[in-house]
């Protein structure tokens, strides 16, 4: 395993590096992990260094921190994880949307192994839940050949750590048991479970991939308003279809949603 590591003076607990080393079961993922404490983004970060399939940009704390269509990720310093794993961009070029549904199955599977008691969940397209509330997030974004997934997970952060406009919406591992945990675990679990089901959806597809992200779908029976950008509408959530789209059944209709962001109503 290669690491790289370089400290600033951001004022945050530092990443053991060693410790996600000792429980990396992977062949692949993670057995480069380069580790800065301040980046602007781990995604950005990772698409200007040029990274190979399988390395990993780790950070304690974004500057430019983002989630879909420019939406700022927030985490203060050395409490959460921020982390980017820079892949292939699945072929055809139409599917890479389904990366992020691998890498929301396996980061969920990951964390499962870590905190088994806690339930958490899948929302709809890129976000991992616990009782309703967002604790993590995904963003696969594509260059040319190189996919770059980056994950965001509150592991450590209280409550009132998040800004005003977070916080009714967010949740962390710490919020919910009460106790901090070991980032590096975590880190591990989730990168020895991509690597899993990286190589899964490879060979078999996404088919059961989306039976896997089914089951932990938070939003199946739920009502639901859809915002796709051009029009909002409501609807009462039947699952992923066979491709990874939404299915959401509006006054008797299948409405399948491509991209938007869904609510509870
Ligand atoms: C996401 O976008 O949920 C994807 C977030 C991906 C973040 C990771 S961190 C490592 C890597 N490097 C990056 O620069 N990004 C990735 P989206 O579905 O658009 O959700 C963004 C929205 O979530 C924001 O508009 C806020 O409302 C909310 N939010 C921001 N920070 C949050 C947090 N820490 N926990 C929960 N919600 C948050």
């Amino acid at each position: 395993m290669t690491i790289t590591s370089r400290l600033g003076n951001v004022n945050s607990s530092p990443m053991d590096l060693d410790r996600i080393k000792k429980s990396l079961k992977t062949l692949l993922f993670g057995q480069t992990i380069h580790f800065d404490s301040s980046v602007d983004s781990t995604n950005e970060w990772a698409f200007r260094a040029g990274g190979m399939r399988g390395e990993v940009f780790l950070a304690d704390f974004q500057t430019g921190g983002r989630g879909r269509l420019g939406r700022p990720w927030e985490s203060p310093a050395g409490k959460n994880i921020l982390l980017s794993v820079v892949d292939t961009t699945p072929a055809p070029p139409g599917k890479f949307f389904q990366l992020s549904l691998v890498a929301g199955v396996a980061f969920l599977e990951g964390l499962k192994k870590i905190a088994p008691q806690t339930p958490f969940k899948l929302k709809w397209p890129n976000d991992i839940l616990i009782n309703g509330k967002k604790c993590g997030g995904i963003l696969a974004e594509t260059r040319e050949l190189t996919a770059v997934v980056g994950i965001g997970i509150n592991v450590n952060t209280s409550p009132d750590e998040f800004s005003a406009t977070v916080a009714p919406l967010a949740t962390s591992l710490k919020s919910v048991t009460g106790k901090d945990w070991g980032r590096e675990e975590i880190i591990a679990a989730c990168l020895n479970a991509y690597e899993a089901w990286r190589e899964r959806f490879r060979k078999e597809g996404i088919k059961p991939v989306i039976a896997a992200w089914n089951e932990h779908n938070d939003l199946i029976g739920k009502k639901v308003k859809v915002e796709d950008g051009k029009s909002s509408f409501s609807g009462t959530v039947e699952g992923l279809d066979a491709e990874g789209f939404l299915v959401v059944n509006v006054n008797g209709e299948k409405q399948t949603v491509i991209s938007g962001d869904v609510t509870c109503c």
